[in-house]
């Protein structure tokens, strides 16, 4: 046993009080376990199970994976690894399966030796999850037996038992996510298999089956293995876009106890998208990783191209024209990960920057000597890129001319406050002639200002800084907001730091949010990362019992709602749906959706944003088959698409 776990066990003592003590803290704060009890944190307990999986693949133990959603959305984790100890342990005289789901913190780091490196985002492991779940289940398959132990709301309910023998080894956990600790318990097909899938890619070999079981009549299952790891995930990410080289570029190396692995394939389009990692964790925000790989990349290709005569004389290209286009996966792996951030998304050891850059530099000189082609397809893809941004920026003044820009005139389609200072001000923007009026008059015109907008917007997918300026559905919103654009970006001008897509609660709705959240991620990123963009909450109901008039945000609320109205007596109690907006008169929208005494407001992440552009890219790219294979998946769901 590694002294680590000793001081752990010392700490918090061998007796069952202080354990439950230490549950009982999780079930007090859970939000600052698993970050949040919406469906976020939900979820999250999922990848706290599996965590120790990948933990024991990665020890070099584990070949595959199985995560089950069971009907009643309880969760079962497999393993096929060498299962969890369960030895007695001298200082506390309890088998240590027992420690792993009672003590805090004794998760993936106890046992012979430890794992070097400890996934999760905060961590916490298995007894997070015990503490957060109305049951929990767990089998271990060693030494010839099935050992069984079974929890409730972290408290044992039966002690570790021999329930039968086996011949292989292995680990399965049951749980029931425990309805007093969550707002939500149905999980999300799709939310899960895009994190497996995403583990998949980046541990190389690792099998990972994902199972719904919970409609008898249809089960949906995916397996999933990647032997070419990270290289594959970048052919993924690409599979609707047209690669300007075949083969991915891809390097590799480590440092002590930390390792670094990048995976690069260009397609013709212009979007920049890099996906990165720390411990199999996403960092959004980036970090140290991401500023190694853009500057060695950056250097990499000016000295190629200064060097071969393809950049001529003192010309360069700048970072953003060598990312024109590019799909770069950056995984690294290290002991002491330090997450950063408002959101703990960005990745802050600085040693981890010189092994990237090392790497890079190193690796990606010694790819382009040994493929020229390729080299050249790259290197005049970003003097393009140079050549576009500088007739973009004279397209630009242009229009800034011409529209007054400079003079600080304002579109017809604002509504402004009176206000002046940004940090008071707040900007709705509402799609539909009749919402927008109510919105108009419902408001508090000395903070709130109104932007009207409506049509089909322009494909963002296919289009570059200077038609975006031209456009005449986002000029308004550009010149409203105030800040441009793109690289000239710049956050100290923006008018109102609390931006609101006020949208209808259904699929039109859901549109309008996407083509927006899309735009922003694109060419005002800033703007997300300062956590400046929210989403209207508006009621989905109407309740009414004679003069009384009450509205509710979800279902659950409307049974709740209608139960109190109706009372002892069963009076009648009329429900209607709203069904946009425009429905509500100026007083509801305000009372309901737009006073800040009152409101919800939901703030949107970086994540929210990365995922509705994926979706904008299935739903707008060219390629008819994905989109057809979206649509159809997602057609059960589709009233309630929300990012
Ligand atoms: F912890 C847990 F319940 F969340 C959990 C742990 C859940 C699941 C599905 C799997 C696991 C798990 C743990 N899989 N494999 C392991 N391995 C160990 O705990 C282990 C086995 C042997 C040794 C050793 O030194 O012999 C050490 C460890 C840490």
């Amino acid at each position: 046993m590694s002294d680590e776990t000793k001081v752990n066990l010392e700490e918090y003592g061998g007796s069952q009080i202080q354990v439950l003590e230490g549950l009982e803290a999780v079930r007090k704060r859970p939000g600052m376990y698993i970050g949040s009890t919406s469906a976020s944190g939900l979820h999250h307990l999922v990848y706290e199970i599996v965590d120790n999986s990948i933990d024991e693949a990665l020890a070099g133990f584990c070949k595959h994976i199985t995560v089950t959603i069971n009907p009643g959305n309880t969760i079962t984790v497999t393993d096929d690894g060498r299962g969890i100890p369960v030895d007695i342990q001298p200082q506390t005289g309890k088998p240590a399966l027992e420690v792993v789901f009672t003590v805090l913190h004794a998760g993936g780091k106890f046992g012979g030796g430890g794992y070097k490196v400890s996934g999760g985002l905060h961590g916490v492991g298995a007894s997070v999850v015990n503490a957060l779940s109305e049951w929990l289940r767990v089998r271990v398959h060693k030494n010839g037996l099935i050992h069984e132990m079974k929890f409730a709301r972290g408290a044992i309910t039966q002690e570790m038992t021999v329930v039968g023998k086996t011949e292989k080894t292995g680990t399965e956990v049951t749980f029931k996510p425990d309805p007093e600790m969550f707002d939500t318990l149905v999980y999300d097909y799709e939310i899960l298999h895009e994190r497996m899938r995403e583990e998949a890619f980046l541990n190389a070999g690792l099998s990972i089956t994902i199972t719904d079981d919970r409609d008898d009549e249809k089960q949906i299952s995916e397996t999933m293995c990647y032997e070419g790891g990270i290289r594959e995930f970048a052919v993924w990410c690409n599979k609707n876009k047209t690669p300007i080289h075949e083969d991915v570029i891809y390097m590799a190396g480590s440092k002590g106890d930390a390792s670094a692995e990048i995976a690069v394939q260009y397609n013709d389009g212009y979007q920049e998208f890099m996906l990165s990692f720390a411990n199999d964790v996403r960092t959004p925000e980036g970090g140290m990783h991401e500023t190694g790989f853009k500057t060695a990349l950056t250097r990499v290709l000016n000295a190629y191209g200064q060097k071969n005569g393809i950049i001529k004389g003192d010309d360069k290209v700048s970072g953003e024209d060598c990312r024109e286009g590019i799909t770069a996966i950056i995984s690294v792996k290290l002991t002491d990960a330090q997450f950063e951030g408002q959101t703990k998304a960005k990745l802050g050891n600085a040693y981890i920057r010189t092994l990237v850059d090392q790497i890079v530099s190193e690796q990606l000189a010694t790819y382009f000597e040994e493929h020229p082609q390729t080299a050249k397809a790259i290197l005049e893809k970003a003097m393009m890129a140079n050549r576009a941004r500088e007739a973009a920026r004279k397209a630009r003044e242009s229009v800034r001319r011409k529209t007054g820009l400079e003079s600080g005139q304002m579109p017809d389609k604002l509504q402004d406050c009176n206000e002046r200072n940004p940090e008071l001000c707040e900007i709705y923007i509402v799609e539909g002639d009749s919402a927008a009026g109510s919105a108009i008059q419902g408001r508090d015109s000395r903070f709130q200002a109104i932007l009207a907008m409506w049509g089909k917007m322009l494909n963002v997918e296919k289009a570059r800084a200077d038609k975006i300026y031209g456009n005449d559905k986002l000029y308004p919103l550009i010149v409203a907001l105030g800040a441009g654009i793109g690289e000239e970006f710049d956050i100290e001008k923006l008018r109102y730091h609390k931006v609101i897509i006020m949208s209808d609660a259904d699929v039109d709705g859901a549109h309008i949010r996407t083509l927006l959240l899309t735009f922003f991620f694109r060419y005002m990123r800033p703007l997300i990362e300062h956590g400046y963009v929210y989403s209207a909450v508006p009621p989905l109901y109407k309740l009414t019992r004679g003069k009384k008039v009450m509205v509710a945000y979800s279902d659950e609320q409307r049974d709740q709602i209608s139960a109190e109205l109706r009372g002892e007596g069963n009076a009648k109690v009329d429900i209607n749906r709203f069904k946009g907006l425009g429905e509500m008169n100026p007083h509801e929208l305000w009372e309901t959706t737009m006073d800040p005494e009152t409101r919800t407001l939901r703030r949107i992440t970086l994540e929210d944003a990365r995922r509705a552009d994926a979706i904008f890219t299935v739903l707008m790219g060219e390629q008819v088959e994905p989109r057809k294979e979206w649509i159809e998946r997602n057609a059960k769901y589709a009233v309630n698409i929300d990012i």
